[in-house]
């Protein structure tokens, strides 16, 4: 049936909403954090959260995502459907107050458990206000209803028919506005699926179907895990000898704060991954719940410790960090009125957390070890000889220290520097031989950029112990070059000599897996270099097409399709492709991937840790067969977020 436009019916009520939500307009930055892919992402994870929510009140069991031909993305679920009945003193829908009005949702939250919180929480009419257009479908009462919005205002009245076929369930289907998202209004497949993946771990039982229909063949994957944040620990740990086979699980409630935990130790990593969560949101930064989870994991291992006379009443306890290395850990909360901390609200604050997933954690924890207490002293072992280690390391560090090998080394030789001292200006490019070295050199700009050409595959960290690292060639010109200090001490970026560390390899698979060895080294090295967002990867074009005296450079496959279809059906064109960096003319290497002006580059980010460990310990790990498999399934590309700079 037709749906009338109602675009010259401009009423009172459609100015009304326009100002309700002209504020997200003006300041989309406010509500969504960014207008760049992050907050492009958000946009979804608003949408999928309602239905999530609905799941978590035992409503609905399979949500669909998908993005649409189009670049749209919908938003499908068999919940209840949202209410459409209208209220009497507004005259509105009670779907269209949640779609208009700014944080209306919670008041038909009809006894549902809401756990949205922090970042995303904002309701769904942010959404609506940043989208081109929403399509809304309820099914409901018998009956399909249907309503369009333009950039957050109803262009249709809620429209209903028969359909006593489907049962009930809600479809949101939204095109981001590119007004908002200048950058980019297109989404990331993996970024995506890493987050709705997630969402299924932290959701036992949900079933959630991810599809994308942008390509010829549509991608569709599923997610449902019954074992929930177990499977997940299982997920992570796949690729790793475990010191012990059992998943330890923990939940429990306590004053209305719900607690699961699941962990495992595992035998060969040196680090710990542990993940956190507070309302389903990531909480990077960490906050109460990690702090209760540590305390407790480090005061239990160390009473059982000396109950087993495994540490003597003269020895110190064992650290923090000695006892959680070879961890893997997910923990999740739910709290009821979450408080989330910091520049980007990923901390948990909640100061009643600590103390009941110290409670609830202990009491299982120490009943298992009690019960396995071969488990118990292959935890312990691991944790006295991380102890040791770490002291060794110590002594190392400080005869380094006081031979200043890294502090008063001179730079590296083949180091092309720049002429600025202002780190914050400055640029390095990592890269790749001496022939992509001298086309970088002489294209640079080198008042702020420096060129540091590395050989061959450098050292691979992952197998190789401390002492080591500082003997090899390429990993102390970089060391040096970076002005980084001695690894896993405290970050000092007071003491890095540039704020843009460009990886710069080829698009070829060698360059991939030089790229990734230089990320591992960096990650393990020193972590808050990623973290806080000193690293990016060069992205250089694949192709130049020239059509008469007009070229272009395409940095996709795609993008070069895209670009022949432009012509004319009988134009004549060339195409170039380039093979490596060295081909490049270095007024090409300038214009295409080294002039802050006309490059991309896409920012490191580790948005999904466990991913980032996961992908390092396949590619860099003993084991050669997950390694194998993981190259040939995934070719050269890593999964990253992108952020283009
Ligand atoms: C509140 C009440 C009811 C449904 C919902 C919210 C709801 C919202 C969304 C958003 C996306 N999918 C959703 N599914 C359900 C219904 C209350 C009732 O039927 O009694």
């Amino acid at each position: 049936m037709a749906i009338e436009k109602q675009t010259s019916n401009y009423g009172a009520e459609q100015i009304q909403v326009l100002e309700g939500l002209e504020p997200v307009r003006k300041r989309p930055g406010m509500y969504i954090g960014t207008t760049g892919p992050r907050g492009l992402h958000h946009l979804v994870y608003e949408v999928v959260d309602n239905s999530i929510d609905e799941a978590l009140a035992g409503h609905c069991s399979h949500i669909e995502v998908d993005i649409n031909e189009d670049g749209s993305v919908s938003v499908i679920d068999d919940g209840r459907g949202i209410p459409t009945d209208v209220h009497p003193s507004t005259n509105r829908s009670a779907l269209e107050t949640v779609m208009t009005v700014l944080h209306a949702g919670g008041k038909f939250g009809g006894g549902g458990y809401k756990v949205s919180g922090g970042l995303h929480g904002v309701g769904i009419s942010v959404v609506n206000a940043l989208s081109e257009w929403v399509e809304v479908k309820v099914w409901r009462n018998g009956s399909l209803h249907q309503q369009r919005y333009e950039r957050g205002i109803p262009i249709t009245e809620l429209v209903a028919q028969p359909d006593a076929e489907h049962s009930t369930g809600t479809s949101i289907s939204f095109m981001p506005d590119a007004l908002i998202f200048s950058e980019t209004t297109e989404f990331n497949y993996a970024t995506l699926s890493n987050r709705l993946r997630e969402l299924a771990y932290l959701n036992a039982g949900v079933k959630i179907t991810f599809g994308d229909r942008r390509l010829e063949s549509l991608k569709e994957e599923t997610y449902c895990y019954e074992g929930g944040i177990k499977e997940y620990v299982t997920y992570m740990t796949r690729e790793k000898d475990v010191l012990h086979q059992d998943i330890i699980y923990v939940e429990g409630e306590k004053n209305g704060v719900q607690v699961e935990v699941a962990f495992q130790w595992c035998i060969d990593a040196y680090s710990d991954t542990i993940l956190g969560f507070a309302n389903n949101i990531r909480t990077v930064d960490g906050g109460t719940h990690l702090e209760g989870l540590k305390t407790v994991l480090t005061r239990t291992l160390n009473n059982v410790a000396r109950k087993r006379n495994k540490i003597k009443e003269n020895e110190p306890n064992l650290a923090g960090e000695n006892v959680r290395e070879g961890l893997t850990a997910v923990i999740s909360v739910k709290v009821p009125d979450p408080e989330f901390e910091g520049q980007t609200k990923t901390k948990l604050g909640n100061s009643e957390v600590r103390g009941i997933v110290d409670s609830l954690v202990g009491e299982v924890l120490n009943e298992y070890l009690e019960f396995n207490p071969h488990v118990a002293d292959s935890i312990i072992e691991k944790a006295v000889q991380a102890f040791k280690a770490a002291e060794a390391a110590r002594r190392a560090r400080e005869l380094v220290r006081r031979k200043s090998v890294l502090e008063s080394s001179p730079l590296p030789g083949k180091l092309a520097d720049c002429s600025t001292r202002d780190p914050s200006e400055s640029e390095i490019f990592l890269v790749e031989g001496d022939s992509a070295g001298g086309s970088a050199k002489q294209g640079r700009d080198r008042r702020f950029q420096a060129i540091l050409p590395l050989k061959g595959k450098i050292l691979n960290i992952e197998k190789t112990d401390d002492a080591k690292i500082y003997k090899n060639n390429e990993i102390q010109s970089l060391i040096t070059a970076l002005g980084l200090g001695i690894k896993g001490d405290e970050f000092d970026p007071s003491q890095l000599r540039y704020h843009h560390i460009v990886i710069m390899t080829d698009a070829d698979v060698d360059g991939a897996h030089i790229r990734t060895l230089l990320l591992t080294f960096l990650y393990r090295y020193q972590r808050e270099l990623v973290e806080q967002g000193y690293i990016y990867i060069a992205c250089p074009p694949l192709y130049k097409l020239e059509r008469g005296k007009n070229h272009y450079y395409c940095y996709s496959e795609r993008e070069l399709q895209e670009k022949i279809a432009e012509f004319p059906s009988n134009a004549n064109y060339s195409i170039q492709r380039f093979k490596g960096l060295g081909e490049m003319m270095p007024q090409q290497l300038w214009d295409t991937t080294m002039n802050p002006e006309t490059r991309m580059m896409k920012r490191v980010e580790i948005e999904d840790a466990a991913e980032a460990d996961r992908i390092f310990t396949v590619l860099m790990g003993d084991r050669v067969a997950p390694r194998r498999e993981f190259i040939e399934t995934h070719g050269p590309r890593l999964n990253l977020t992108e952020l283009d700079v």
